[in-house]
């Protein structure tokens, strides 16, 4: 046989740097040509004023050290690549929670959905009754869920705020004997603060909030005294107007920016950084276009340096694309969306088929986590 060319990997990287004055881009070119040629990424000039850099983590690496003893470029820029590029690299992430800690750096975690509601978009009714709502949760952990997620309140497109009592009437029970009976970590799907007091009272251990701590000024707080971990979930709008039009200039930017504000509210509020996940939040105030982008492009949220969440199942985009109208004809769409997500960063999935998407999660975990063994 004679020569053979192989090129493999997935290690390369991209930094753009963008809103760059017209004296800013030539200092950075001379850096890069000063760099040894086999340390050099690539260069691009994307747009005016901004710059792009392509190539492995190690020459990245280079060229953030010497920008950043580099005194004629900006702090601004020079200080920020390398803590960037370090929380982008990040995989170790471990999630301690009352009495347990999660590996999220190691195998895709999943999160079994339990709406304890009437009118959610795709189990509504069906787990309203307290008893056959703690069976399903048992039935999510024996099929693979290591967290379950209890909602009160459906979110979906259009739908109207709920009184806290009623809120509190429908989940508390459920929390209860769930975290008491499966001893599995339980998460409370609510944007009310008070809300979230109870149900850690009740034994949940992380606040799910699809306002990103927002819609009540006092969810940082609760969660940070209660030491409870928050998922900090990106919307744009709320979820009666959310689907009114959704327009984005710059769609991940914006999810990154909103979630990065996120996790400055957590930090500030005493939240620990370990106890911080991030999720771009599918559907909240996005089209179907948008949701398809964003699951694609899901490791830009890598810069945040938190774990991310994602909850694609059943929704309405994949619908959309499967002409399925029926969110239970979602199942093989969902798969997709988790085995793309996970292969894209996502560390925990948030799903209603728990036994499919485990299958699924595991699968995908041995092609692109390949440190894991089976
Ligand atoms: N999606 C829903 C609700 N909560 N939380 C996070 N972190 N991420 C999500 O994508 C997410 C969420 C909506 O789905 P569902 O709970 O099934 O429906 P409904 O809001 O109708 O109860």
């Amino acid at each position: 046989m004679g020569p053979g060319i192989r090129i493999t990997g997935r290690g390369c990287m991209t930094v753009t740097v963008s809103g760059l004055a017209a004296d800013q881009t030539p200092p950075l070119e001379a850096l890069h040509r000063a760099l040894d040629p086999r340390d050099r990424p690539a260069i691009g000039r994307p747009a005016p004023g901004a710059l792009s850099l392509s190539g492995t983590p190690f020459q990245l690496r280079r060229f953030a050290e010497l920008l950043a003893s580099d005194i004629a470029i900006p702090r601004q820029i020079s200080s920020r690549l390398g803590p960037l590029l370090d929380r982008s690299l990040r995989s170790d992430f471990t999630l301690a929670l009352r009495g347990r800690t999660l590996d999220l750096g190691g195998r895709t975690h999943i999160m079994g959905v339990l709406n304890v509601t009437p009118d959610s978009f795709s189990d509504g009714g069906m787990f309203a009754d307290p008893g056959r709502a703690v069976e399903h949760a048992r039935a999510m952990a024996a099929q693979g869920a290591d967290l379950i997620d209890i909602g009160g309140e459906s979110t979906r497109p259009g739908a109207e705020p709920l009184s806290e009592e009623e809120e509190l009437r429908r989940i508390l029970p459920v929390i209860e004997r769930v975290a008491a009976e499966t001893g599995i970590p339980v998460s409370v799907d609510t944007y009310k603060a008070n809300v979230a007091r109870r149900a850690l009272a009740a034994g949940a251990s992380i606040v799910n909030d699809i306002s990103g701590l927002r819609f009540s000024p006092d969810m940082a707080r609760v969660a940070a005294d209660h030491g409870a971990a928050v998922v900090i979930m990106h919307i744009k709008g709320t979820p009666r107007d959310m689907q009114a039009n959704p327009v984005y200039e710059d769609l991940l930017g914006e999810i990154t920016g909103y979630l990065e504000a996120g996790i400055e509210l957590a930090l500030r509020a005493g939240v620990p950084r370990d106890r911080i996940l991030v999720d771009p939040g599918i559907g909240f105030g996005k089209t179907k276009e948008h949701n398809l982008a964003i699951i694609a492009g899901l490791d830009e949220l890598r810069v945040l340096g938190c774990p991310v969440v994602l909850g694609t199942s059943r929704k309405r985009f994949i619908g959309a694309v499967l002409d399925a109208p029926d969110p239970k004809d979602r199942v093989e769409g969902t798969a997709a969306t988790v085995a793309l997500g996970i292969a894209a960063g996502a560390h925990i999935v948030r799903v209603h088929d728990v036994a499919a998407m485990t299958k699924v999660a595991r699968m995908t975990d041995a092609i692109v986590k390949s440190t894991i063994e089976y």
